[in-house]
């Protein structure tokens, strides 16, 4: 009986002990705060590394008051699950991709459209320090998201198991993974795919037991998700790109005092520069790994760009968009693209 209760003694003591350590309990300003962060790819992803610089470089200039914790390979749910949970201020940070933005907030969704960006200078110019980064900023504002920096996802290609696809009529009859974000359904259906939206956690078992041919995907999350192992083709066709977006719950923003905010805003900074050089590395060394596995990787032809290209303008063209993504919207990226 005495064991008994020292053993429950020595439980409570144990919690009363976690709780201090974690901060439960002690939310008065200027307290510990720990961010914890989520995300979905491997140790070895650009996002996983950088959390590293990020974590440092905020422990180290708040002197301890403000903790990092990274958990990748998500273990804290999907894209979607952590835009969801970073809302409702039960995840500190997720770091995803724009497609987990959009998957909850559809009306951001425009920052995929496919061709929207000629290159890398356009990416940096228009969307990370230009005016689409801008906008997403200021609309997560308002919905309890403290987007601290623009990083990259990815620009995007196609996987499949079926055939090496050169051009447009090749996709026809393919089922294809798309991320939940209705724009791509409807740029794969223009194009003959029959399109299943799935999470991108789920989309390895789907392809490993042949739920989908395929999928559209960048090559470092491709490789990076081990989704090559079950694909024998991939096409560089870089018909949309990606970004990825570090965002805090603005309740943890909120716990923190505002030299503490001006020192996590400063560190996403130098992390998501970092982020991005190293992602834009890993494009080549990811479509080498996945040939080097026995994958087929071949260069979009000028045949499948004009496909992918004309299915893209009835995407832009079609007015639905218009009440998705506001008119506004639309018309500038139709101006800006001379479209
Ligand atoms: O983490 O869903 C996707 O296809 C994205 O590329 C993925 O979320 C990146």
């Amino acid at each position: 009986m005495k064991t008994k209760i020292m053993k429950v003694l020595m439980i409570v003591l144990m919690f009363a002990f976690a709780a201090t350590i974690t901060g439960i309990g002690t939310r008065d300003a200027g307290a510990a705060v720990t961010i914890r962060i989520g995300a979905t790819p491997s140790p070895t992803h650009s996002y996983s590394v950088v959390a590293k610089t990020f974590k440092q470089e905020v422990e180290s200039k708040t002197n301890g008051a403000v903790k990092v914790t990274y958990h990748g390979g998500g273990v804290m749910g999907g894209e979607r699950q952590m835009v969801e949970a970073v809302v409702r201020g039960d995840l500190d940070m997720a770091w995803t991709s724009d497609i987990g933005v959009a998957a909850v907030f559809p009306e951001l969704g425009f920052v995929n459209l496919p061709y929207l960006f000629k290159n890398y200078a356009e990416v940096d110019a228009k969307y990370r320090n230009g005016w689409i980064g801008q906008y997403v900023i200021k609309h997560l504002d308002g919905k309890g998201i403290k987007v601290l920096a623009n990083g990259e996802n990815d620009y995007r290609g196609l996987t499949n198991s079926k055939r090496p696809i050169t051009k447009g009529e090749d996709l026809k009859g393919l089922k294809l993974r798309v991320p939940e974000v209705p724009m791509y359904i409807d740029f794969y259906k223009a194009l003959g795919v029959l399109p299943t939206p799935m999470a991108v956690t789920e989309l390895t078992t789907a392809l490993q037991q042949g739920t989908v041919d395929g999928q559209d995907n960048g090559a470092i999350i491709t490789y990076d998700f081990g989704m090559h192992t079950f694909q024998k083709y991939a096409t560089k066709a870089n018909q949309i790109y990606s970004g990825m977006q570090m965002c805090l719950s603005k309740k943890t923003w909120d716990k923190l005092t505002p030299e503490q905010q001006k020192i996590v805003m400063d560190a996403a900074g130098k992390a998501s520069d970092e982020q991005v050089r190293l992602n834009r590395e890993n494009v080549a060394k990811s479509y080498a790994a996945m040939a080097k596995a026995g994958v087929q990787v071949i260069e979009a032809t000028p045949q499948l760009v004009s496909d992918l290209k004309a299915a893209s303008v009835k995407v832009w063209n079609d007015p639905k968009w218009e009440k998705a993504y506001t008119k506004e919207v639309m018309d500038r990226i139709k101006k800006e693209a001379g479209k």
